[in-house]
């Protein structure tokens, strides 16, 4: 009987051990994968696309989708499904690359998206990123995003928020875009300061891009393995109201997934 109280607190401290191991274990295996960071949140929607659209206008897409250029140009279809896959061309007359964007709704989280640059122009870009259209802090509520670009073949990952969209740092570069002078220096400074640019391999397959934003960083893996991260305050809004994805002009998309973690 008198071994017996060392031995549970041997039991229990051997049982303490592995505990705090499983603990570090699940810690490392997150670290540097963001889609299982992701997937230990709770999913927001998901979107397969396994249905055809019912027509042209914002909501054609369904699923709780909305287009923020649909309605601009009725008569044509910039957004098709087709195979499971959707697949969007800009009309060059609705003045403003297709935006389409789903509600979201987290602070730290983001988005697996299985996408293809199907080559069908010249360069190509998507856009992948957050919106809050609530706030006043950045015009027209863009937050932060990455940008990928076929030619440049480079990921461009943006804060927005306190960059080109705040008001005041509008205000201060308009008179130069007008009048086409140089900004001053600290001005570019400041905007050169909330972006990154990181380069990938820019073809027309099929990858899976994971794009997250936690606290003041955000970053973006690319099939698997991490491709670069960015730290600005604006990536640490409390609220990514919206999920957005803007081709310029031709992207597919297959499959998407967006999850809050905070
Ligand atoms: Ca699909």
């Amino acid at each position: 009987m008198s071994h017996s109280k060392p031995c549970a607190r041997l039991v229990v401290g051997i049982l303490s051990i592995v505990v705090l191991l499983a603990a570090c274990g699940a810690r490392i295996a997150h670290a540097g994968d963001d889609a299982a960071w992701l997937k230990s949140g709770t999913l927001i929607f998901e979107d397969s696309f396994d249905r055809e659209e019912d027509g042209n206008l914002a909501k054609a897409i369904g699923n709780g989708w909305n287009s923020a250029t649909a309605n601009r140009v009725p008569d044509e279809k910039q957004a098709d499904l087709d195979g499971g896959v959707l697949k969007v061309m800009s009309s060059a007359k609705a003045g403003h690359q297709a935006h389409i964007h789903h509600d979201a709704g987290f602070e730290d989280g983001g988005a697996i998206v299985r996408f293809k640059l199907p080559g069908l122009s010249k360069t190509e870009s998507l856009t992948v990123g957050f919106v809050d259209r609530e706030t006043s802090k950045a015009a027209a509520g863009h937050l932060c995003y990455a940008v990928l670009t076929s030619d440049p073949p480079q990921v461009q990952l943006l804060d927005r928020k306190t960059g080109y969209s705040d008001p005041d740092v509008s205000k201060r570069r308009q008179p130069y875009l007008k009048s086409g002078e140089k900004l001053p220096d600290d001005l570019q400074r400041l905007l050169d300061s909330k972006m990154k640019f990181v380069p990938w391999k820019a073809d027309h397959e099929w990858h899976e891009l994971v794009l997250v934003t936690e606290g003041d960083e955000m970053r973006v893996t690319l099939d698997g393995k991490p491709l670069g991260s960015h730290r600005s305050e604006g990536f640490a809004h409390p609220m990514k109201r919206w999920f957005s994805l803007l081709m310029n002009p031709s992207a597919w998309i297959d499959d998407v997934k967006v999850y809050e973690v905070k």
